[in-house]
């Protein structure tokens, strides 16, 4: 810990080289749980760049070798310089050397998940961003690529399994009860991508040939007991594997795949070299215990991790402000393996939603970064919304702007090219440059500049000369800097005849290429002949950018193109959209126009009644914008309170209005049972709880016994914990029934235990907080355990705003005094739940005034993490 003046800001301008290179690193770990000791070989050598006779300067944090040898010759003290952060070596020689470091390190007091740790006695590591320096002393940057070779020793009775990253090359009982292992990693990694695991853990394997006959070992590594619910992680790895190579041409390049599911993590799961280490939450789950939103995840980042075995790994990034390089990329690798294997509509609806409730409020506020940052002070705190699901948008934008044929060379050429080295985000996009020939200089600006653009259009339609004209213009967001130019940006159109059809779209010069427009001026004008009736205009389709678009649509139009657009994405999002509407202005005070909610009831209506509809896309549609996507429409001077209440005025009103059909649609759907986990199943499932939520808005008898019996009776946890969040809003018998019965139900599994902490966190009521409150003392919850963290205290400062933003300020006092006490013990999940205030500024006044000073009182209160040191500063802008 340190004040937060201490941390220095690291700047992109100030990069260059290091001076000295670690080309090999032989590692001998003996593990005790208080005491490891870590013997680190490392091969130096000055690098070709450097400086010459430039001191060799190491990372180091909380570990200090006892020994140091340089050639085999033991350092005295007077030869060593020992800073707060860093370990120098003055004197070391101009050609290759080899240093002996022997290090101590603490795993059983490592509270932080960084570096070496115990979870639930298995050790275990996470190194990305900065760890490894935890570990031993390093030159701890991208930009050192090693060849590692790790050799792990350790009580038998606590480890009956010892991995590290590569290949296992050799294994074998030593005396004194005692074994080891030693492991060879092929391939040049930077450091950040060591990892080790040791502990009594149960086994499941599987084998995967690749595309060119090598026959890979699958294994799965859980706590004992828990072997029967890794099926489905195992399932989504091997199609991972066959889509990488069959989409992207990627193969697998170990003998062994390995993946260990722990407790205790600080996010979803790491990408360690042929070691990937998760979160539980991403690896376990079956039908009777998670949810199909679960299963959906969790193919979602074993496919993540897994693609990152080439962009991230084989080539990675060479210095963090190029997060994005590999991040970006893998999340738009990842969307797209998900949109392969389900429903690629209901996807990028998915996707969407993600990109504006996270990344587009923190463009909107005080956090707003670029994609590439221009500077840091802790970098675990840029693993944000920005640089993974922005920079996965860029990547989409990219392959709209060159085609997909270009897109699919440049990526090529990439691997090919830059193998084995640490890149630059401009050394990614000159591949598509050369393979497309198109000057993406000016597409660079994405990296570039923070904030979202707001596209708006004006159309004009002249019928007597049959012209229809869009005038579009780009205004960038202050964000974006004084200097910002326009940004490239791909507007994906549709012009629809009365008849709800796409008209052919002619301008002058002929027919139009893939009906996009490519905006990269401040304002554009676009003329399409031969339009022989008013259009109706269907505008970034696919949300082919990551803008806002702002175009005066009438409520009519809305409901024509919610009931007939050929584009999936922009039929829901007129629904959102003409929702949106009326709950803003029915929060902001104004006028509701009882027209534009009767036409948005009918259209509703049309798609329940619809046959062909996909259940899952119905089901998105049924579910209105959340109350920050309204906060986010209203943008200034909110009151999160008159906005939950206009959403769930609405939501009454819809089920009211429409009951008789819900209750319907409900019963006409046919039962499933814990084996129908198909895309079908999964789809009828999302559709029944959207339904039941609708019909519990009445909360009569009636509707909550029908919600009563699918908790009971539901043979899938999507359908026991849909009906309990739909009972949950409602203060009645039967939710304080089923919470009693759910948490009894499952009160040894923890991961279902955290959905039971989420769902009473949501609740929008005022009695929630002290709820809450309670729950931090119940034996379930664990401050040092950042799932139990993200259930119960993130989902009430993150999904419940009316409550957070209580009037009294109760709610932010409360997550305050949980960031403060969760600063000293892990400051990097600290940091997460403190973004929890990032839309201070937008509030009403007196929330604000509140808000902000319980920031201050953060930001006053004594010794804080670098970490949430800089993130009060930033949010503060202080
Ligand atoms: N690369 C890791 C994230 C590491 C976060 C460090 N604070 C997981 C992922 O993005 O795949
Ligand atoms: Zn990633």
């Amino acid at each position: 810990m340190s004040t937060p003046e201490s941390s220095p800001t690291i700047r992109l301008s100030d990069y260059r080289p290091p001076d000295h290179l670690i080309a090999r690193v032989d590692l001998d770990i003996r593990l005790e749980r208080k005491a490891s000791e870590v013997f680190a070989r490392l091969g130096v050598k000055p690098h070709p760049q450097g400086v010459a006779g430039a001191p060799l300067v190491l990372h180091r944090d909380h570990v200090m070798p006892a020994r140091i040898l340089l050639d085999g010759r033991a350092l005295r003290a007077d030869e060593i310089v020992v800073e707060a952060r860093q370990l120098i070596l003055h004197k070391v020689p101009d050609r290759p050397f080899t240093l002996d470091l022997l290090n101590v390190v603490d795993a059983e007091a490592n509270t932080t998940l960084n570096g070496l740790y115990l979870s639930n006695d298995v050790f275990c590591t996470q190194c990305e961003a900065e760890g490894f320096r935890r570990i031993t002393p390093f030159i701890d940057r991208p930009d050192v690529l090693a060849r590692y070779r790790t050799r792990i020793e350790a009580r038998k009775s606590e480890t009956r399994y010892l991995l590290a990253n590569g290949n296992p090359i050799a294994s074998g009982d030593l005396a004194e009860g005692r074994h080891f292992a030693l492991w060879d990693d092929p391939w040049p990694k930077p450091s950040y991508l060591f990892a080790l695991v040791a502990g009594n853990l149960a086994r499941v394997s599987d084998t995967f040939l690749t595309r060119s006959g090598r026959e890979v070992r699958l294994d799965i590594f859980v706590e004992d007991g828990k072997e029967e619910r890794c099926a489905f992680a195992m399932e989504s790895l091997k199609r991972a594997m066959a889509w990488d190579e069959q989409a992207f041409g990627r193969e697998y390049d170990l003998d062994v795949f390995m993946l260990v599911a722990v407790s205790d993590f600080n996010m979803g799961a790491m990408e360690n070299k042929g070691l990937n280490i998760f979160n539980d939450k991403y690896v376990l789950a079956d039908p009777r215990r998670a949810t199909d939103s679960d299963f959906i995840d969790i193919e979602a980042i074993i496919g993540h991790e897994y693609f990152h075995n080439w962009t991230g790994n084989r080539i990675t990034c060479r210095d963090w402000f190029q997060l994005c390089v590999k991040e970006g990329l893998t999340v738009f690798r990842d969307q797209e393996f998900t949109a392969a294997m389900r429903s690629p509509a209901v996807k990028r609806i998915m996707d969407v939603r993600r990109l504006r409730s996270a990344q587009f409020v923190e463009d909107q506020g005080p956090l707003a970064h670029p994609v590439r940052p221009n500077s840091y002070k802790e970098i675990n705190n840029f693993y944000t919304a920005t640089v993974y699901e922005k920079g996965a948008e860029i990547i989409r934008m990219l392959r709209t702007l060159i085609g997909e044929e270009h897109f699919s060379t440049g990526m090529t050429l990439y691997f090919e090219r830059h193998d084995g080295q640490a890149v630059t985000v401009e050394d990614f996009i000159t591949c598509f440059a050369e393979t497309s020939g198109r000057d993406l200089a000016p597409f660079m600006r994405w990296y570039a500049q923070a904030g979202t653009p707001v596209v708006s259009v004006d159309i004009a339609y002249d019928a007597v000369a049959q012209t229809a004209t869009l005038a579009f213009k780009q205004t960038l967001s202050p964000a974006a800097g004084d200097n910002a130019l326009p940004q490239t940006i791909p507007v994906h159109i549709g012009l629809l005849d009365p008849q709800g059809r796409d008209m052919e779209l002619h301008t002058a010069d002929g027919a139009m290429a893939g009906n996009v427009i490519i905006l990269d001026e401040a304002t554009c004008k676009v003329t399409f002949h031969r339009i022989e009736q008013r259009p109706v205009p269907s505008l970034l389709r696919g949300f082919s950018a990551p803008v806002r678009l702002d175009v005066s649509l009438s409520d009519d139009d809305l409901v024509f193109l919610l009931t007939h657009d050929s584009d999936s994405f922009n039929r829901w999002q007129a629904g959102q959209t003409l929702a949106t509407r009326q709950m803003a202005a029915a929060a902001s005070g104004r006028q509701i126009k009882a027209a534009g909610v009767k036409a948005y009831l009918h259209a509703l209506a049309q798609a329940i009644e619809a046959s062909g509809t996909d259940d899952a896309f119905l089901a998105l549609l049924l579910t209105l914008p959340s109350e920050s996507d309204i906060a986010r429409e209203i943008g200034t001077n909110i009151d999160p309170e008159a906005i939950h209440i206009a959403r769930r005025d609405l939501r009454r009103r819809i089920g009211l209005s429409l009951r008789e059909q819900l209750i319907t649609r409900c019963t006409a759907l046919p039962a499933d049972d814990v084996q129908s986990m198909g895309g079908t199943a999964t789809a009828r499932r999302a559709l029944r709880n959207a339904l039941l939520d609708l019909l519990c808005t009445q909360a009569d008898e009636h509707v909550l016994d029908m919600a009563e019996r699918q908790f009971r009776d539901g043979q899938t946890m999507t359908e026991v914990y849909g009906a309990l969040i739909a009972l949950s809003q409602h203060d009645c018998r039967q939710r304080s029934e089923a919470l009693a019965a759910f948490y009894d139900r499952h009160k040894g599994d923890a991961l279902v235990i955290d959905k039971w902490l989420a769902v009473q966190a949501m609740v929008g009521e005022t009695q929630t907080l002290r709820q809450v409150e309670e729950l931090t003392r119940h034996p379930a919850f664990r401050l040092t355990n950042p799932n139990r963290v993200r259930a119960l205290l993130s989902t009430f400062a993150f999904s419940n705003p009316s409550q957070f933003n209580r009037q009294d300020g109760a709610g932010y006092r409360f997550i305050a005094d949980q960031v403060m006490a969760l600063d000293r013990i892990n400051p990097q999940i600290a940091a997460r739940l403190a973004t929890a205030f990032r839309a201070w500024a937008i509030l009403e006044p007196g929330r604000r005034h509140l808000a902000r000073a319980e920031l201050e009182r953060i930001a006053s209160g004594g010794e804080l993490s670098p970490d949430l040191a800089e993130m009060v500063q930033r949010t503060l802008q202080i």
